[in-house]
């Protein structure tokens, strides 16, 4: 069995990156497993040996057995399907309890949090007058998106009750409130479950890809200099 991640330290490599060390903690051998780093920044994901994986040039991409998927949500499902035994996506009706709420991060979250980072960070402050459209948009969406997800955590530990790939979805994007700036700090439940899930130490060791341990949960002002830089020339991290 050969399995590569090709990834980077963002949202949507981190999904994919937490997926395996979920599978890793809960006792699954991967032993051809080996991580490729991408570097969007250069511009890998535009050359011709990652478009042959991916069309849409885009982390993260898993290769299977030579087999590549992309979109991250289609991964975390792929991995659920292919480890039935380690319960991240579970069986029977509790399944589409998950899914469901996979779906709702790959069509709202991540567009939207993606976006709101984006105008928020990316885009020069020279263009605010552009900028006020998108930023009342998108600031609105992901405020009320919170709001959603703060009544589905009302009463359980995790998105679907038991930890599932629809937590491991949503992580990445919420994680990032402070720098996307959207304020959830009147969402209680969201706010002890961003604790919650950052407590397993297969989250933990899923951010940690590619990054250096003093940052996993802190940037650098350099690092964060450097991302607002380089994600300037980057298209939207639309999900
Ligand atoms: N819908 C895709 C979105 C992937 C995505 O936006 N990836 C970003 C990094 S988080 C990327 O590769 N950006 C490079 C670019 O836009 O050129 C998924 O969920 O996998």
């Amino acid at each position: 069995m050969t399995m590569e991640l090709w990834t980077t330290a963002t949202p949507n490599g981190w999904k994919i990156s937490i997926m395996i060390e979920e599978l890793l903690e809960a006792g699954f051998e991967l032993p051809g497993f080996s991580v490729r780093t991408i570097n969007i920044m250069k511009g890998e994901q535009f050359t011709a040996e990652f478009t042959a994986v991916n069309p849409n040039q885009k982390i993260p991409v898993l290769i299977d057995d030579g087999r590549p998927i992309m979109e991250s949500g289609a991964i975390l499902h792929y991995l659920g399907e292919k480890f039935p035994n380690a319960g991240l996506l579970p069986e029977g009706p509790a399944r589409w309890d998950v899914l469901q709420w996979l779906y709702w991060q790959v069509a709202n979250v991540g567009p939207v949090f993606g976006n709101k980072l984006s105008y928020t960070r990316y885009m020069p402050d020279v263009e605010d007058l552009k900028k006020s459209h998108p930023l009342e948009r998108f600031g609105k969406e992901a405020r009320r998106l919170s709001g959603v997800l703060d009544d589905q955590l009302e009463g359980r530990d995790y998105v679907c009750g038991e930890f599932s790939i629809a937590d491991i979805a949503l992580y990445p994007w919420i994680r990032g409130w402070k720098w996307s700036k959207v304020d959830i700090t009147d969402r209680p439940n969201v706010m002890a479950w961003v604790e919650r899930v950052r407590a397993r130490p297969g989250v933990g060791r899923g951010l940690a890809y590619g990054v250096p341990k003093e940052e996993v949960d802190q940037w650098s002002a350099d690092t964060k200099a450097r991302y607002a830089r380089g994600g300037a020339t980057m298209a939207s991290n639309d999900d």
